[in-house]
């Protein structure tokens, strides 16, 4: 190895738009970085574009061969892997590993599977190798000038690579937490509190990102059902709704998602600029997969993660496009609805509505990674985790200043729901929130997530649920047992129901 050349203080592979942006957010906080990418021609154009504007173009090193991209690197390596998650991820890890040694620390921060993250880990350890799973969020902007990032990994690995992601983080006032956001190429925010911290072990990282994004789906579900409620039972316009969310968002609402909503919906569409670009845009969710990990994951821990649940659900419902044009044709709504009167009333009830769903949307995300971190024993800090949440990331709310505040005044807190503020909260909205939920059935308004975030409350207040009939029935026809009400928990009875003879079927 020529030390001579051993420069760049970390390597990323994979130059698509966020690792280029990522590049660029390292070499303005003055990291040398060396990149390399599979096809050397992209790797040439963002060397171009770099020195053809970029202010911190000299800290960036292109390599068109890796093994020369690997040793340009300082020991202990810091590999950055930027690309496609999966197969992607495991090709270009491989094919690196041969330039690496016992030490190196690879790095991979796409949209991973946690539990490829935790193969990946053991896997590379075995061979000597160190590996952090860092879930980073905030989009193409957020990569380029400050991105919540969310590492899991061994300390010693991320120890080295803290000062680096410390830096290039999203920052926010550590007092308020309010995200401080004047950036601009080649001047990065220094001051403040940065968005990151060691999540955990393991997949611990990318798992909380994964709970991010579930979150983001229900956050967003919230929205679209506000804004069909303003759109169908008051016949509101864009324009006039985009200013309800921008007034919101000067609220307890403020957040990322509902200022983009206020931006997206007064755009006029650029082919017809008479209309508003929400109403020519196709109502057909897509969606990549991590509120579906969320879910799968919220069952197979057994966790009432329905509201996070039901907003996958809401998009799979959109994409079936046809299907419901057909069936608006041949299913009756309602019918001899009232008009509704007291607008401004009603919209403010909407908003009691988003707000109480959106607590139990956080609920069902921080219960979940209670969970998570039992099964894989990680130790979460639920308070530093909403604090990196604050800035950076799409979730980004003033609303996770109070999640941080109620976790440090109770690190056990079982349920968010339970904390003095979202109590407070919660009885404080509720009949606006009940109202809501029984005018949109009354009126055939679809408002899964308000709906199941309501029944979520409700069961979750509830001392004595319908599940005594439901473990008699399971006993019935199963002998599965039962505990009994005047009996310690953990004894089991079983009664021999009367239609013995009936087959035995396992449920
Ligand atoms: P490419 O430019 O050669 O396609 C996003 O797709 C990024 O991931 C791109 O930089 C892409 O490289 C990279 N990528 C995808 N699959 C890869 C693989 N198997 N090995 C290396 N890089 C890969």
């Amino acid at each position: 190895m020529n030390d001579r050349t051993t420069t760049s203080d970390i390597g990323l592979i994979g130059l698509a738009v966020m690792g280029q942006n990522l590049v660029l957010n390292m070499a303005d906080h003055g990291f040398t970085v060396s990149v390399y990418n599979r096809t050397t021609s992209k790797m040439e154009d963002f060397i171009a574009r770099c020195q053809a504007g970029e202010p911190s173009a000299e800290r960036v090193i292109g390599h068109a061969d890796l093994g020369a991209f690997v040793r340009s690197i300082k020991r202990p390596r810091k590999i950055v892997f930027l690309v496609k998650a999966g197969a992607g991820t495991d090709a270009a890890i491989a094919g690196c590993l041969p330039h690496l040694e016992s030490g190196d620390i690879i790095i991979d921060g796409g949209n991973a599977n946690w539990n490829d993250t935790i193969r990946r880990e053991k896997e590379l350890r075995a061979k000597g190798f160190e590996f952090i799973g860092s879930g980073v969020s905030g989009g193409e902007l957020g990569a380029r000038f400050g991105p919540s990032l969310m590492p899991g990994g061994s300390k010693k690995a991320w120890k080295s690579l803290e000062p680096i992601w410390r830096a290039i983080a999203a920052k926010v006032d550590p007092k308020t937490g309010e995200p401080l956001e004047d950036y601009a190429p080649g001047k990065p925010i220094t001051k403040g509190e940065p968005c990151t911290a060691h999540i955990g072990a393991g997949g611990a990282g990318h798992y909380v990102k994964m709970v991010h994004n579930g979150i983001e789906y229900i956050d967003m579900q919230l929205i679209c059902e506000a804004y069909m409620l303003m759109k169908t039972l008051l016949g509101m316009k864009p324009d006039k709704m985009s200013k309800v969310f921008e007034d919101w968002n000067a609220g307890d609402l403020d957040s990322y998602l509902i200022q983009i909503t206020a931006d997206i919906l007064q755009q006029r569409d650029p082919a017809r600029p008479k209309k508003f670009l929400v109403d020519s845009v196709l109502d057909t969710a897509g969606q990549k997969g991590t509120g579906k990990w969320t879910s799968v994951s919220a069952l197979d821990l057994g966790i009432p993660a329905n509201a996070i649940a039901e907003a996958v659900f809401a998009r799979c419902l959109s994409a079936l496009k046809e299907e419901r044009v057909a069936a608006s044709k041949k299913l009756k709504g309602p019918k001899d609805l009232k008009e509704i009167r007291g607008k401004k009333q009603l919209i403010e009830s909407i908003h009691s509505a988003l707000y109480c769903s959106k607590i139990c949307a956080y609920a069902q995300g921080f219960q979940l990674m209670a969970e998570a971190q039992k099964e894989y024993d990680w130790k979460l800090d639920f308070g530093a985790i909403a604090q990196i949440w604050r800035g950076g990331c799409i979730i980004r709310a003033r609303f996770l200043q109070k999640i941080t505040e109620a976790y440090a005044a109770d690190a056990e807190l079982p349920n968010l729901m339970l904390a003095p503020y979202f109590r407070k909260a919660l009885h404080k909205g509720q009949d606006a929130w009940r109202k809501v939920v029984s005018l949109a059935v009354r009126h055939g308004v679809p408002v899964p997530a308000f709906g199941s975030a309501l029944a979520y409350y409700d069961g979750y207040r509830t001392a004595v649920l319908p599940a005594n009939l439901l473990q008699a029935q399971r006993d019935y026809f199963g002998a599965h047992t039962y505990e009994r009400t005047d009996e310690p928990r953990g004894k089991y009875f079983h009664v021999d129901w009367p239609e013995k003879d009936r087959p035995q079927l396992e449920m």
